[in-house]
């Protein structure tokens, strides 16, 4: 994910995450993590700090769904985030989102709808039975993770909310609130940070509310207490901490169209065959899989195609990207 227009990008981005990995794995594998020297020659890993555990979700189902999947470390999938609101670095959310607060917290559901209302976390934790799902996820700048989300499928609150006939988009509104998140301070996104769905992607089992992962509630860095999961699409569909969706009958800008339309498209979804502009995206680095990160091909729609690909029939993804 980059600022804006191209210029903008500085050199340190393009290799940022083996970098950054490499770095924090030598040093941990050393046990040097506690030497001031080495931490003032490399700044990144001095913030590189574990995150801490949140508490336990008490009750969610566990189901087969992704077992076969080798998970990204906890502290990897807490300390290694994209959330722009709290800085642009990938360890900084995690340092600073902890002011952020994320209780009481509520959810408006607006635009298209019969029964618009506001939901609060309890309502929302009832709509569904909590289910565990444990997603690859891959981000436009080519790294990928596995994770253990704990969520309710988005159709939970699609059906309470019963959109009207001309409902065809959903578009999902976060937090921004300048006093508590830095970035939100600073032009570097439209902000709130806005993004969508077409209402049958919205409706499709696979696409979660998630409010936790690894068992336990979600820590601020990865969204609390809310966020969106549709793990066939790159990650920066996914909005972090939630407060508002909307149902709509035309196709919303979101953030990323907004700050670059050739560059991130409205349907981002994963395809190994269609370059991003300025990078190939036929393979991906797996966070956390050693000292040096492997890299993986890319598969169709994120692998998986045969739960998705009909939602596309016809459309031509080079296009519609
Ligand atoms: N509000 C908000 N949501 C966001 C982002 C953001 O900057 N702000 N970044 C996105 C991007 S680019 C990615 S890859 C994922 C990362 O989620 P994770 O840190 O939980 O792995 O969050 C997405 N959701
Ligand atoms: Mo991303």
């Amino acid at each position: 994910m980059l600022i804006g227009k191209p210029a903008d990008i500085a050199p340190s981005e393009i290799t940022p995450v083996e970098t950054f990995r490499r770095r924090r794995e030598i040093v941990k594998a050393l046990g040097l993590s506690a030497i001031a020297p080495l931490s003032t020659a490399w700044p990144a890993l001095a913030q590189a700090e574990d995150a801490p555990h949140q508490p336990p979700i008490k009750q969610f189902n566990k189901t087969d769904f992704g077992k076969e999947e080798k998970l990204t470390p906890y502290q990897d999938v807490t300390t290694y985030n994209n959330f722009y609101e709290f800085g642009t670095a990938k360890e900084q959310p995690a340092v600073n989102a902890k002011k952020f607060r994320t209780t009481p917290w509520s959810i408006s559901i607006e635009g298209e709808v019969h029964k618009a209302q506001t939901l609060d976390m309890d309502k929302l934790l009832k709509l569904a039975p909590l289910e565990e799902r444990i997603y690859r996820m891959r981000c436009v700048e080519g790294w990928s993770m596995v994770i253990p989300w704990v969520g309710i499928p988005l159709s939970a609150l699609i059906k309470l909310a019963q959109p009207t006939s001309n409902a065809k988009y959903v578009e999902f509104i976060t937090a921004a609130e300048p006093d508590s998140m830095i970035g939100v301070r600073a032009p570097i996104l439209d902000w709130p940070y806005l993004e969508a769905l077409r209402l049958d992607e919205a409706m499709h089992p696979l696409t979660i509310l998630a409010v936790g992962l690894y068992g336990e509630y979600l820590p601020k860095q990865n969204g609390a207490p809310v966020r969106l999961v549709v793990p066939w699409k790159y990650g920066f569909k996914g909005g972090k901490s939630i407060v508002r969706i909307r149902f709509s009958e035309r196709m919303p800008q979101t953030t990323w169209m907004r700050a670059a339309a050739n560059e991130y498209g409205f349907y981002a979804n994963v395809n190994p065959k269609v370059a991003h502009p300025r990078w190939s995206q036929a393979s991906e680095r797996r966070i956390g899989s050693g000292l040096f990160t492997r890299r993986i091909p890319t598969q169709m729609f994120n692998g998986y195609a045969e739960q998705v690909g009909q939602l596309y029939a016809g459309m031509d993804l080079a296009k519609n990207f």
